[in-house]
């Protein structure tokens, strides 16, 4: 398994009912993008597949939503993420769809194929939430209702998004059918559950020691720790793995292919993964290959990269249904990221916290080589083993910092003084020897970066690019070329100089690749070096170990060419103003979300319904704990006409003793009632401050208790 023919690379297949946003690309197709032209760039065999999601509820519930017909929806987002991906250079050899014939071909096949096997599937009649208004039972996520782990009351039968515990609609406390409104009923239907649990003692030890089939199949300590540890949570939970309904009461989606399936369709966690598959199919076909080297010969490696809220289906129930059909190679590896967040909050499409990549496409147009200063940020902060945090100022930093002044500074100067001194033309380098230690520190650099690319460091890989160009730039500072050359201009060292660092700036043209696909090839063509092709990385490694020039002497290169421009360049405040814009933007919606706490959020009354309110000035004369309720306090209030005794939910903020002689308001004509067996007459008026805490509302100093407040 060390050196495998052949690879297939996956990123999850986004649903094809909303634009992506940057935490989609930071989580499952850069990363994917980036280790895939690392293999191709070292000559390796790899198909990189993608496609969307076009089932599913989710899209059903969009096109209703805006009166279209699904298929308008699927077009239309298919389309923007197949072309925004391609504008930022993610390269997928194929972006497929699930609508397509051949994929619904291959799924129904695949299900066919699981149930002719028998001991896969079980029947089971269930009761399922039905809308009768409607006329058909409900999808999870036409269900919504109260979050029984965190009352959140909009949370879907499936999931609830805001505290990402994973439901079932019968846990939901009142349930809500989303098409009319109405409480749904259950009712009883019939559907194909997949035995999960029949798996669970070869998927253990496949996840935990890498075994499969008795033999070695990869060794899990390549894993990341939080995808086998979510692995292992589903696996080592209470009751196990159980078995999953596999088919839906919906119209959308791919017929479910046997007798009694009429008016269902696969689940779309079913058909989804199948999309890989198909997906490869059609690229096969396409490209005049054989898809089935790909997914069924053990020379060939699946890596599914993907978000850590998809870990159990493509490392246990995808890889289940795999193995049951036979055949089928499992992943080696499934490098999951965990989430991108955005300025410190959740992106959030309602709220517009976050921005979508064709936004980004689109307001950052005029930005210099704005894909790869994005994917550049993106890298640097990526989620690799926890959450992470998108920040302008922090794309502005790695920008100006790494970006310009590191390696554009580096390229830049370089090819500026081949220009000045030697109108572009490579000199030759004499006696060399000089350059023996920088020469081997880069070596060492050069193991670094392909040792963290093979482990899915890709922050410590882009790290390590930087050094090597700092290295560069050291070296540069170190010679300082320009000193020399005023005197001496036919000087072998500066000859030697910039020979070795034209040898670095061929180095970083494929180096950059993998990460910052425009970048390389702007270097290459300022170096007039044909565009970069599969296996350059490997020519170029067996260049530098041995010595053998990446850009040979007398080669001619071109003038300098601009590959980034400074965020925070007063001269030209453009680019700093487009970063400003978008920090302005998010700052708007916070304070809209503060003021749109203060909103009346009562429906309006009378004023006859205000005049039945009698508050009355007061003073607290007494006041002490309630017992065992830390939340109380009882007082007594001296209302003018009376005392009366308030039970009153203060004690968090207010100690008994400092309240003594407070001045305070009084809803006196409250129904009195018994709180903690003490009877209340009345009630406190209290206001919430910005920190939650609550204060007195009092009249001012000095009146008299028992007046009428109006
Ligand atoms: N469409 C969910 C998602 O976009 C789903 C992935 C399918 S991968 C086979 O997060
Ligand atoms: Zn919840």
């Amino acid at each position: 398994m060390n050196d495998p023919k052949r690879y297939l690379i996956t990123s999850a297949l986004p649903y094809a009912n909303g634009a992506l946003h940057l935490g989609h690309l930071a989580g499952a197709y850069l990363p994917a993008d980036i280790y895939v032209r690392y293999l191709r760039l070292l000559g390796k065999d790899v198909v990189f597949v993608c496609g969307s999601d076009e089932h599913g509820a989710a899209i059903t519930i969009r096109a209703k939503k805006e009166g279209v017909s699904p298929k308008d929806i699927i077009d239309k987002y298919h389309e923007l993420n197949k072309s925004s991906f391609e504008r930022l250079g993610v390269s997928f050899d194929i972006y497929h769809r699930t609508s397509a014939a051949l994929h619904h071909e291959t799924a129904q096949e695949f299900f066919k194929n699981l149930y002719d096997k028998g001991g896969e599937f079980e029947e089971k009649t269930s009761e399922q939430y039905y809308d009768e208004g409607f006329d058909q039972f409900l999808a999870d996520r036409y269900i919504v209702g109260t979050c029984p782990k965190c009352s959140h009351e909009e949370a879907y039968g499936d999931q609830c998004e805001n505290c990402g515990s994973t439901l079932s609609p019968t846990e939901l406390i009142n349930p809500k059918s989303t098409l009319s409104g109405n409480v749904p009923v259950l009712r009883k239907t019939k559907h194909w559950f997949f035995k999960l649990d029949k798996h669970e003692a070869w998927l253990r030890d496949w996840i935990k020691d890498g075994i499969l089939d008795g033999a070695k199949h990869h060794d899990p300590k390549d894993w990341k720790k939080h995808v086998i540890g979510q692995c292992l949570s589903w696996l080592d939970g209470e009751g196990g793995l159980q078995p999953r309904s596999i088919t839906r009461d919906l119209s959308w989606g791919i017929p479910v292919p046997v007798e009694g399936g009429e008016g269902k369709v696969l689940y779309v966690w079913f058909d989804a993964p199948i999309g890989y598959i198909s997906a490869t199919k059609q690229w096969a076909k396409d490209n005049g290959k054989n898809w089935e080297d790909y997914w069924k010969s053990e020379d060939s490696q699946l890596l599914h990269f993907i978000g850590k809220d998809n870990i159990v289906f493509h490392c246990i129930v995808f890889p289940s249904m795999l193995k049951a059909h036979g055949d089928y190679q499992l992943p080696t590896n499934v490098p999951a990221n965990q989430f991108l967040n955005f300025e410190g909050r959740k992106f959030s499409k309602s709220k517009g916290w976050g921005i979508e990549q064709h936004q980004y496409l689109e307001e950052f147009k005029d930005f210099p080589n704005k894909e790869d200063a994005l994917r550049y940020a993106l890298i640097r902060n990526m989620p690799e083993s926890k959450d992470s945090d998108f920040r302008w100022d922090e794309f502005t930093d790695f920008h100006d910092n790494e970006l310009v002044a590191n390696l554009g500074n580096f390229i830049n100067r370089v090819v500026v003084l081949m220009n000045k001194y030697y109108e572009g033309k490579v000199p030759v380098a004499v006696e060399n020897n000089a350059f023996a230690k920088e020469r081997a520190k880069i070596q060492t650099l050069l193991a670094d970066y392909q040792n963290e690319l093979e482990h899915f460091n890709f922050r410590k890989a882009v790290l390590t690019l930087m050094s090597i160009s700092s290295e560069g730039n050291l070296y540069l500072q170190d010679v300082s070329p320009w000193k020399l050359w005023k005197t001496e201009p036919e000087s072998q060292i500066v000859k030697n100089c910039l020979h070795n660092c034209l040898q670095i700036v061929g180095l970083l043209s494929v180096l950059t690749k993998p990460f910052l696909p425009f970048t390389a090839e702007k270097i290459r063509k300022t170096l007039q070096l044909p565009a970069i092709k599969n296996g350059d990385l490997k020519t170029i490694l067996g260049q530098w170990e041995t010595g053998v020039e990446i850009v040979p002497a007398e080669h001619q290169i071109s003038e300098p060419a601009l590959l980034f421009a400074k965020i925070n360049d007063r001269k030209d405040t453009s680019r700093l103003a487009l970063i400003n814009a978008q920090k302005e933007q998010l700052a708007a919606i916070l304070e809209a979300d503060k003021a749109s706490e203060r909103e009346p959020v009562k429906p309006t009354i009378e004023f006859d319904d205000f005049t039945k309110l009698d508050i009355r000035t007061g003073t607290i004369i007494a006041a002490e704990k309630v017992a065992k309720a830390n939340k109380l306090l009882q007082l007594k209030v001296d209302l003018g006409f009376e005392e009366r005794t308030v039970v009153s939910g203060i004690a968090k903020f207010y100690k008994p003793e400092d309240i003594i002689g407070q001045q305070v308001l009084v809803l006196a004509n409250l129904a009195p009632r018994k709180l903690r067996g003490i009877l209340s007459e009345g009630m406190i008026l209290m206001a919430e401050d910005e920190t939650g805490k609550l204060c007195f509302v009092s009249p001012e100093k000095g009146w008299g208790n028992g007046f009428g407040v109006s």
